[in-house]
């Protein structure tokens, strides 16, 4: 098939599986073609039948607020002619859908119908999306897809709940290629970082308030009062700074060090014993699974997706948002002890077999050839 797939090219959860999809897909004999503003982070290759066009919203001082969803929406035209793309698949609502639904009336007046598979990610669902100035837009392009997919059965049941839904929503939760975790093809750099006797603990994310970066810092502050521990913080975002400052006055700067955003998250997870996610809320928990895969337990709160994900007392723990306590006391469990860290970490893992690519993009594939065979 002759894919054209619309993300956040960014450092966020959507784009990297949006990428990752487009990936395995192209290997699977698929030809893809990526639409966005910008190469996508993960897309370090492009090969013979993996192609990127580049979206240019020229700029123009009329305009306040430059029209990203016309430039696209062009494109997608101007693609799907040009390539002979057969189906969209768009993540994220806003304003992916909503554009390729333009772009799909455009097309239909020259006599070509493209369908549309929307992925719903979270946020464009839960906390933009919901927002009165886009929910009938978002409502709108929802029930105008083709087929809709949902990352996990709790942003599907959001979506309903928050939503006038009409469409039927397929849950197809996010995945992982395990052979990019296996810890044999990574060269794991711990000493670099550690010293032999410290836990090392990971948190790693687009530091946006949704993600509870302080509780972070306090669980581990409470950490290593305990036992020997480092944090490893990699990401950028709004509270990447206040975290800095917190860190400083908890007088533990020379246990926390902030690397920033990173193409190399397995050789960071290779050497890490247990990852911090105590967010507000996550749809899924991408990083929590790329933390499994990794053979990294993972401490997180109980919220949206993630208790289908993280397996209480298997995989790491669930608390309630806010429980600093219950989350330092979990985490201590794990980390005090040798033979237990050595056992959450083979859990770890074998969770993380549930999410394997090679099960879950046959499931988007199906999708593909039943929607293209009810146009
Ligand atoms: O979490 C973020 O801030 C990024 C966001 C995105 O839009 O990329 O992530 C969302 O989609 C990911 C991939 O499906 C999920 O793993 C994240 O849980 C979800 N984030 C939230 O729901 C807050």
């Amino acid at each position: 098939m002759k894919i054209g797939i619309v993300c956040y090219p960014t450092f966020g959860g959507s784009g990297v599986v949006a990428t990752e999809l487009g990936l395995e897909l192209s290997k699977r004999g698929h030809d893809i073609h990526f639409i966005t503003y910008k190469q996508p982070v993960r897309l370090e290759l492009l090969s013979k039948n993996v192609h990127f066009h580049e979206v240019h919203v020229p700029e123009y001082p009329l305009f306040h607020y430059q029209p990203y969803e016309l430039a696209l929406s062009s494109k997608l035209v101007d693609m799907v002619k040009l390539h002979g793309i057969e189906l969209l698949h768009v993540h994220y609502a806003i304003p992916h859908a909503y554009a390729a639904y333009m772009a799909q009336q455009m097309l239909k007046d020259e006599g070509i119908y493209v369908p549309i598979v929307t992925t719903l990610h979270g946020t464009d669902i839960t906390l933009v999306g919901s927002h009165p100035f886009y929910k009938p837009a978002v409502t709108f392009s929802i029930n105008k897809s083709n087929a809709v997919t949902s990352v996990s059965e709790s942003l599907k049941q959001d979506t309903l709940r928050l939503f006038n839904i009409k469409k039927e929503i397929e849950v197809v939760p996010n995945f992982i290629d395990l052979e990019k975790h296996q810890p044999n093809f990574t060269d794991c750099q711990r000493s670099m970082m550690a010293l032999e006797e410290e836990r090392i603990v990971t948190h790693i994310s687009n530091f946006r308030e949704v993600k509870n970066i302080p509780d972070v810092i306090k669980v581990f502050y409470n950490i290593q009062r305990e036992i020997p521990a480092k944090l490893m913080m990699v990401g950028e975002g709004p509270e990447k700074e206040p975290a800095e400052i917190l860190v400083e006055e908890l007088g533990i700067s020379d246990k926390v060090v902030f690397l920033g955003n990173s193409n190399e998250i397995d050789r960071i997870l290779c050497f890490s014993d247990l990852f911090l996610l105590p967010s507000e809320t996550e749809s899924f928990g991408l990083a929590a699974l790329e933390a499994m895969a990794s053979s990294v337990p993972v401490i997180s709160s109980d919220r949206g997706g993630l208790p289908e994900v993280n397996k209480n007392g298997f995989s790491g723990y669930l608390s309630p948002v806010g429980n600093i306590k219950e989350m330092t006391k979990n985490a201590l469990e794990i980390l005090k002890d040798d033979d237990v860290l050595a056992q959450f970490k083979i859990n770890a893992q074998k969770q993380s077999l549930n999410f394997d690519l090679h099960k879950i993009v046959p499931k988007y594939e199906a999708i593909y050839k039943e929607t293209l065979a009810d146009c």
